[in-house]
């Protein structure tokens, strides 16, 4: 659990990096339908989550920075027997500024008249960039005299790279849970079934233990369906002989874990399937050794690259000079994507990977991002040794940046 006294040390943190005279507003998220009278499941936008760790919709923060304050208001949905008698409890004005240790609540219904109060005295007005135009109108209604306005989420992205303590128990817990689910997965007796059915293990094992949600929609690929980057269609039948690749994390209090498994149906891999195999996993675990603070993600891009490169030349998938293939991309046939990503209240953890001049963001203890080196090889590709078609391997690690090397956090999950 994130404490409310963290909560509000984020604030501070944040206000401290707005320029004086200023305003900012981040908004809550908002339910949306998914068909008549159905709603999605709600889920908190990530940036009003990390700086309140308030759960419900129809709501904002507001900070107010000049010379004589710097406060931030809480805005929430006023109590309403009737509306709540449908939709459930809401925490309502009164139980807000007991419960959050921001310095003002006020009822949703009055954001605009605050916003108008404190933006006469303001010169900037901080806000996403990336908000529903219908929000946006409303702000800009307000802001019409100011000079400036400002893109408040990379500010607040960037504060979210480095991960508490606190963030780290939970992103350990929703590896725990996960681990469990690829576990059972894979003792699992797996021929004759559909894809969906380890689908619904991991979605069991995650809701059982209190996880609110997969932290993605997973992919359970079997066969040349490895091949399809984001195939989530999970509903084809297993086949003995075949691989499945099992890309599954749940979300545990709005963290995320991401972690990848490729299997075979049948238990056992077949000799070009474990040449592969072997190719992937020796990278995975020759980048995740460079990990420490001051290394670079693209450094270990470069060294992926490096290494299956190689190893596609010795099994005859590539041809030519390990260096040419290198320069001129070709491996990326084989191998399209990034060695990982950020993760942390988004699964694709929202933060930046450059400074804003430009320059890359080194590792820094408190950081943890994935590495997920893969092959995919195209079942028609027929460029390629029979025996590797129709072959697709991906293994993922979620790993921790320590304060001299790593900690891979998903290092229990059988490879
Ligand atoms: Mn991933």
């Amino acid at each position: 659990m994130i404490s409310q006294k963290e909560y509000a040390l984020r604030r501070e943190k944040l206000l401290k990096k707005l320029s004086c005279n200023s305003v900012g507003v981040v908004f809550s998220g908002e339910h949306k339908i998914r068909s008549n009278d159905t709603e999605y499941p709600f889920r908190q936008n990530s940036n009003f989550y990390y700086l309140c760790g308030f759960k419900e919709d129809k709501s904002a923060l507001m900070f107010v920075k000049n010379k004589k304050i710097s406060k931030t208001i809480l805005f929430v949905a006023k109590k309403d027997k009737k509306l709540e008698l449908w939709n459930g409890k809401r925490v309502g004005v009164k139980k807000a500024k007991k419960r959050f240790l921001v310095d003002e609540v006020f009822c949703i219904d009055d954001l605009q008249k605050h916003l108008k109060n404190c933006l006469d005295l303001a010169d900037k007005l901080y806000f996403d960039f990336n908000l529903d135009y219908s929000k946006v109108k409303i702000l800009k209604r307000y802001a019409k005299n100011l000079s400036t306005h400002k893109n408040i989420a990379p500010i607040i992205q960037k504060m979210r790279l480095i991960k508490s303590s606190s963030e780290i128990e939970l992103i350990k817990k929703a590896i725990d849970i996960t681990k469990e689910a690829h576990h059972s997965v894979m003792n699992m007796d797996k021929s004759g079934k559909n894809e969906y059915e380890l689908v619904s293990e991991f979605e069991y094992i995650f809701k059982k233990n209190g996880a609110y949600s997969d932290a993605y929609t997973s992919i359970v690929a079997c066969g040349n369906a490895a091949n399809t980057l984001h195939y989530i269609q999970n509903d084809q039948p297993l086949k003995d002989g075949e691989l499945i690749l099992i890309d599954a994390g749940c979300e545990y209090d709005y963290y995320a874990s991401d972690i990848t498994r490729t299997i075979s149906v049948s238990g056992r891999l077949n000799e070009p399937q474990k040449e592969l195999y072997e190719l992937v996993l020796n990278t995975q675990l020759e980048v995740i050794k460079m990990i420490k603070p001051h290394a670079m993600r693209s450094d270990l891009q470069r060294r992926a690259v490096e290494l299956l490169t190689t190893g596609m030349v010795k099994l005859g998938i590539l041809k030519g000079s390990v260096k040419k293939l290198i320069k001129k991309e070709k491996y990326k046939k084989y191998y399209p994507h990034g060695i990982g990503h950020w993760m942390g209240l988004d699964v694709h953890d929202e933060c930046p990977y450059k400074h804003k001049k430009g320059k890359e963001i080194k590792l820094q203890e408190g950081m943890v991002l994935t590495i997920e080196p893969g092959i995919y090889i195209d079942k028609n590709d027929k460029k390629v040794p029979k025996k590797y078609r129709g072959i697709g391997i991906r293994i993922e690690d979620d790993i921790l940046i320590t304060k001299d090397s790593y900690e891979n956090l998903s290092k229990d999950i059988i490879k």
